[in-house]
């Protein structure tokens, strides 16, 4: 096999595009892909100040390092949700990154800051990877705004919107499928402008720059996935992929292109400061979906965001 663009022997086959590469060609290509991202639907200016949200695994500590290449103000983020050995290993594998690097990485504790952690907090209907989702949503915009970025990069790749799609169309989530986007806009003073440059970069891929790049990154899977809708939804797409490639970049593609527009505006509600953090939140209740799981795990009711001015 040969690289498609130098013709030197090819280290990386991209069967999608029914191509391969050199390794100096396939870092070219990733970059490339990123580059259509963030310039061909906006994403973020070179003036403007990133908060990237990075795991410790290969697809955001990727991200981070191609953002950092092209010379983009980004700073990184680390949740630690309390995870036992996994979420140890995750964070000292963000540290050594950052320190290597020398670049600015936030390390945010729940258990330390907010009083809970996943495993403890996952009890009754709640599912560790619905509590982990709420307080990453909510606490990626909160420090966002705090630190004062203008927006919140992830490293959602292809495999992971082609599966969040799978999801949403098998049972019809039009609100979710109308906020199925590479990039949210800010539409109120209280929340960031989200964005995923690698959506257009397969999970292979990421893999396979990672390794070029020498990016030390956790291979090992979050403990708590175990059941997680979302690996099942990768691996019937991984199946499908393997006999017919390309069909995960149709279907996420066809759907961006030609189908996305017909859901909008069904995510539409009225939002309201929630009375606790001040954050925007939808729906009749005072407080935020966040503040009321946080009460509930730690049996306080917190000072109100008024109070707090005070
Ligand atoms: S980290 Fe969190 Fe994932 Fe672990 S608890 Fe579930 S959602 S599986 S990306
Ligand atoms: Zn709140």
């Amino acid at each position: 096999m040969r690289c498609r663009r130098c013709k030197k022997p090819a280290v990386v086959e991209v069967r999608r595009h029914n191509a391969a590469f050199c390794d100096s060609c396939f870092q070219a290509y990733v970059h490339a892909q990123v580059r259509k991202a963030v310039d061909g639907l906006g994403m973020f200016s070179c003036d403007e100040r990133i908060l990237v949200a990075v795991s410790g695994g290969k697809d955001s500590l990727a991200l981070w390092d191609i953002l950092i290449s092209q010379g983009y103000r980004v700073d990184g983020l680390y949740l630690g949700l309390g995870v036992g050995e996994y979420s140890k290993r995750s964070q000292r594998a963000c540290e050594a990154f950052a320190s290597e690097r020398r670049v600015n990485l936030r390390v945010y504790d729940t258990a330390i800051e907010e009083g809970y952690d996943v495993p403890r907090a996952a009890k009754g209907p709640r599912t560790p990877c619905s509590v982990c989702g709420l307080a990453k949503r909510h606490l990626f915009n909160r420090l966002a705004l705090e630190g004062g970025y203008d927006v919140v990069a992830t490293g959602h790749n292809l495999d992971d919107e082609a599966a969040v799609l799978l999801g949403n169309v098998l049972r019809w989530e039009t609100g979710y499928l109308a906020r199925q986007k590479p990039v949210l806009q800010s539409t109120h003073p209280g929340l960031a402008r989200k964005v995923k440059p690698l959506y257009r970069v397969a999970e292979r891929e990421t893999a396979a720059y990672a390794v070029l790049r020498d990016i030390d990154y956790v291979v090992q899977e979050c403990p708590l996935a175990v059941g997680n809708t979302q690996i099942e939804l990768k691996h019937a797409l991984d199946a499908i992929e393997e006999t017919s490639p390309g069909t995960k970049h149709a279907f996420l593609f066809g759907f961006l292109e030609r189908a996305a527009k017909a859901f909008e505006g069904e995510d539409a509600v009225e939002l309201h400061a929630c009375s606790r953090c001040d954050m925007p939140t939808g729906g009749a209740l005072e407080l935020c979906a966040y503040c009321r799981m946080r009460d509930s795990l730690t049996g306080s009711r917190g000072p109100s965001a008024e109070e707090e001015r005070l």
